[in-house]
């Protein structure tokens, strides 16, 4: 198992944000014995992400039409208009029924597509997991994500710190049953029980929709005067939580650690309304399924499982070139 680790400094604490590569081949990639030259060009890829104006997504579809397009792969993307699995699964279908040679997804829930996924399949399509999965290991010759539960705990430690380890904290996140943010909220209430004189109120969740953010962290306000901190579970959460402390007069006053680093995110970190983001890597979450398609349409081994990079922004290092590379774009 060979491992990649970025050691990045934050706020003068170091994050070891450790993340692994791990080899080993899945058996439906194919004997491993090398196809000939020009094995992959103009096999398709199709990708479906989770919500298709989500700069997380946009960065990762900009990355892996890039790399499509370098090795001579025809590559289309489309996305979900919301979080739904009703939306989802027939663009799911649609794009089964048309057999493309491989099928790059971002699952909305960890059960209700697999049935959908495991027919795509058996049909010969190759599946790449990218970001989200689902809990039947049998769906995907590879999975490729950050590891959200790190994640999530470095975002408690960030928090606690911000927090002078003392105060309530809430968690906002999307839905239960999504595989990425599942992980983020087991990571960082684990950790958080490091923290005895830090409680954890429980969990919200807003459906993705930033209104309801904003509106569930002032009603926690009005009943947790105490409120110290929030964890705010992906982009469309941080920017509520954002909003609805601005709209109460506490920001600032309330520390956040918030996921991903996409532009609203971003002016909300400079300004000083939230405190820590923990950025992943979506472009190479795009670039990797890529290549591990392209490998296993070459009958070469593939990665069962690749574990992207993530880093802690705060204020402080935003301006680091290191770290400028993990700010999501709108657009390619
Ligand atoms: O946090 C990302 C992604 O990792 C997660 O699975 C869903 O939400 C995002 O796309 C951000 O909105």
């Amino acid at each position: 198992m060979s491992t990649r680790r970025a050691l990045l400094a934050v706020a003068g604490a170091a994050l070891a944000l450790t993340t692994t590569a791990a080899c080993g081949s899945s058996g439906s990639s194919g004997s491993g014995a090398g196809q000939p030259a020009g094995a992959v060009s103009h096999k398709r890829i199709e990708l479906i992400t989770g919500v298709k104006s989500d700069p997380f997504y946009i960065t990762m579809t900009c990355a892996a039409q890039a790399e499509a397009k370098a090795k001579g792969l025809d590559f289309t993307a489309d996305g979900s208009a919301q979080w739904d699995v009703s939306v989802q699964r027939p663009l799911i279908d649609s794009v089964g029924a048309a057999h493309p040679d491989g099928l790059m997804i971002s699952p909305v829930d960890t059960e209700a597509l697999t049935p959908s996924l495991r027919q795509i399949q058996s049909g010969g399509t190759k599946i790449a997991l990218v970001d989200t999965s689902v809990t039947d290991p049998s769906v995907g010759i590879t999975r490729i994500s950050s590891d959200n539960e790190k994640g999530g705990q470095v975002a408690a430690d960030a928090l606690a710190q911000q927090m002078g380890q003392k105060g309530s904290v809430i968690v906002i996140s999307v839905k239960p049953g999504i595989s990425t943010t599942d992980a983020r909220i087991k990571g960082f209430t684990e950790e958080m029980g490091k923290y005895p004189n830090i409680k954890v109120l429980p969990t919200l969740y807003d459906n993705d929709l930033p209104a309801t953010a904003a509106s569930q962290i002032q009603s926690t306000l009005a009943a947790h005067p105490d409120l110290g901190g929030v964890f705010a579970g992906n982009t469309n959460t941080g920017q509520g939580v954002a909003t609805g402390l601005q709209q109460a007069g506490k920001q600032g006053q309330v520390k956040v650690a918030a996921f991903d680093a996409e532009p609203d995110e971003i002016t909300a970190l400079r300004n000083g309304t939230l405190q820590v983001l923990v950025a992943q890597d979506p472009a190479a979450i795009g670039t990797e399924a890529v290549d591990q398609l392209a490998a296993a349409f070459e009958g070469k081994p593939v990665q069962a499982s690749i574990g992207t990079t993530m880093v802690a922004i705060t204020k402080d290092n935003l301006g680091d070139p290191q770290i400028a590379k993990y700010v999501y774009k709108a657009s390619c």
